[in-house]
């Protein structure tokens, strides 16, 4: 055994130990961070903007919070798989978005990574998708209204975990499972368990083709010629436990060939399983998936933004692999793809890049960034560790300013961190997440300011306020089934069936009462036509468990049975004006039916 490997081994020991243990132990010594004119960089005086929006995942909260950067400011958040009142999101049966997120699974999920929609390499402020691990859906977040607009299940697909637009004009979204499991679905036969990853229409969502993964896949990416999708695979034992799956010393990057793929899919080269066509590459006339061996169990998966390299970050071993991916299809022997391997620290989860040659990992066991000149690694140059800033505590995900795109602006990078500790007032045993911010702009790194979400950040995305701001809609365009001003009635439409239309505008609703039999059908169609951007109104029944948000010139629709006689108060929820309290009504159900 040569000495490298023994110490990778003792490494991989050690980590394994350390990745579990360090959550477990410890209370530390408080530490503070020096303050100095530090306020003074994060900032952002009242009235104004902040520079950047932050889209962090909320994890197992189902949904993605929104952040305004350099303040830390929480700018709102978007249910996805999850209900919340406040927006009117998938809170009450018989309205849109929850039958469609009850069509889909269940009514929360486990968000991990957000990723934006790209024209030319570069965000285009459109649109944003968001994985649910737990119940292997996707969903697609229109950034106009920051609502989610699509969710679906991946079919042959169990965790959907790593998830990626491919760059640099959105061809597909690829979604990796993360384990590995029977395909087709229904049996226990671990002979035909395997991993997929899909590519999606961004826009349906509906799956054009899946890949059969030998091994798992974990985080993806793109390169930035639309070629390549890449996965990490930290299973490629194939095993079911743990201690199954560190067996081997190395596990790999996946890379698919999308040419070579979208090449077999017309030529047939597939099999349909449960209404999707799969591609078994092992049955494939051109190449489809090359596997580069890394040391064992490697998490993220990060393209630099020049497109030259896909980093495998190491987590059990402290390195990041540098794969240059032009050779990825010329050598013969693909560890020849791997361009260098540096030493980074203990615990190496996440890459992110600044856009001048650096790069910057997370430590998880070490609890630090670090960053790291790459061509100095690739070079061999002992000088390649630029800068270390310690971060508290336990990061996972680490992104820097647009790092994603092909051109990051390398001015701020956020630390994920697992664990917040000391840092906050004590809420209970559990503590919130932490968030740090550091400027990047520097050689050196300074540790700016943190701010708490609820659970559980995985990653975040940023985008510049310029390019996104302005994509923002002020006011809903009146929809096909509008109520208009002078609209509002009822009808009944059947023996047991009633249809209320209504408007809200301050501070009225469009009907001060309306009359329907116990037992009716009934549906309501409400408009809220102002044409003021922020006017929004809200619509609750007293005892009918409903309670609908109206953006301003929007339509919502309800349809419940009314099971309960007697008189029932509406009211809007949203404080709209002075005369809110007043913005009600009354709901009349006669007895009997
Ligand atoms: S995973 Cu959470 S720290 Cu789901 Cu992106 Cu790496
Ligand atoms: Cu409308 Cu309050
Ligand atoms: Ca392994």
């Amino acid at each position: 055994m040569s000495k490298r490997t023994s110490q990778l081994l003792i490494l991989g020991t050690f980590l394994a130990a350390g990745l579990t243990l360090s959550v477990a132990c410890n209370t530390p010594s408080k530490t503070t961070q020096a303050g100095g004119d530090l306020g003074s960089r994060t900032y952002v005086p009242v009235g104004e903007w902040d520079k950047y929006y932050a889209f962090l995942s909320g994890g197992q909260s189902g949904g993605v919070y929104v952040y305004g950067l350099p303040s830390g400011r929480l700018i709102r958040s978007i249910p996805v798989y999850e209900p919340r009142a406040g927006y009117g999101y998938a809170n009450v049966p018989g309205t849109e978005s929850y039958e469609r997120l009850a069509a889909s699974g269940p009514m929360w999920g486990d968000t991990h990574h957000p990723i934006l929609s790209e024209t030319g390499g570069d965000y285009d402020g459109k649109r944003l998708w968001i994985n649910d691990k737990a119940n292997s859906r996707i969903a697609r977040v229109d950034l106009s209204t920051f609502e989610t607009k699509a969710i679906v299940k991946i079919p042959n697909l169990q965790a959907t975990h790593g998830i990626a637009v491919i760059s640099p004009d959105t061809s597909y979204i690829i979604a990796n499972g993360e384990f590995r499991a029977e395909i087709p679905a229904g049996s226990v036969d671990v002979d035909s368990y395997s991993s997929v990853m899909a590519f999606l229409d961004p826009m349906t969502l509906e799956t054009r083709f899946e890949v059969l993964m030998p091994g798992n896949c974990d985080i993806a990416d793109s390169s930035k010629d639309g070629r390549w999708a890449f996965t990490t695979m930290y299973n490629l034992e194939g095993a079911v436990t743990v201690e199954g799956m560190i067996q081997r010393e190395e596990d790999g990057i996946g890379a698919v060939d999308i040419h070579a793929a979208e090449a077999a899919m017309e030529r047939g080269e597939f099999t349909v399983i449960d209404g999707v066509k799969v591609i078994d590459p092992s049955a494939t006339t051109e190449k489809v998936v090359y596997v580069i061996p890394v040391p064992k169990n490697p998490h993220g998966c990060d393209v630099t933004p020049d497109g030259k390299y896909v980093m495998g970050t190491g987590k059990l071993s402290p390195t990041v692999s540098i794969i240059d991916i032009s050779k990825i299809d010329q050598v013969e022997n693909l560890r020849d793809a791997i361009a260098g391997q540096p030493d980074v620290g203990l615990g190496p989860l996440h890459t992110t890049f600044d856009g001048r040659g650096n790069a910057y990992t997370s430590l998880f066991v070490d609890s630090q960034i670090v960053k790291w000149n790459i061509e100095k690694a690739i070079a061999g140059d002992p000088t390649y560790i630029v800068d270390r800033v310690d971060i508290h505590y336990n990061v996972g995900h680490t992104q820097a300013t647009l790092a994603e795109t092909m051109h990051p602006t390398g001015e701020y990078l956020l630390s994920l961190n697992k664990l917040s500790k000391d840092q906050y007032l004590p809420v209970g045993p559990t503590m919130p997440e932490a968030q740090e911010l550091i400027d990047i702009s520097g050689h050196k790194m300074t540790l700016l300011s943190s701010f708490p979400a609820e659970p559980e950040p995985h990653d975040a995305v940023f985008m510049l306020a310029t390019d996104l701001a302005p994509n923002v809609i002020q006011t809903e365009e009146f929809a096909i089934n509008a109520v208009p001003e002078d609209g509002s009635r009822v009808e009944r439409v059947g023996p047991n069936e009633v249809h209320v239309y209504m408007t809200a505008i301050r501070s009225k609703y469009g009907l001060n009462e309306f009359t329907v039999k116990q037992g009716d059908k009934v549906t309501i169609t409400l408009t809220n036509i102002e044409t003021i951007r922020d006017m929004s109104h809200g619509f609750a029944i007293e005892d009918y468990g409903i309670n609908m948000a109206l953006d301003p010139g929007q339509t919502r629709e309800v349809t419940f049975i009314a099971d309960k006689p007697g008189t029932h108060w509406y009211y809007c929820t949203w404080f709209c004006s002075a005369l809110h309290l007043e913005m009600r009504g009354r709901m009349l159900v006669e007895a009997g039916g």
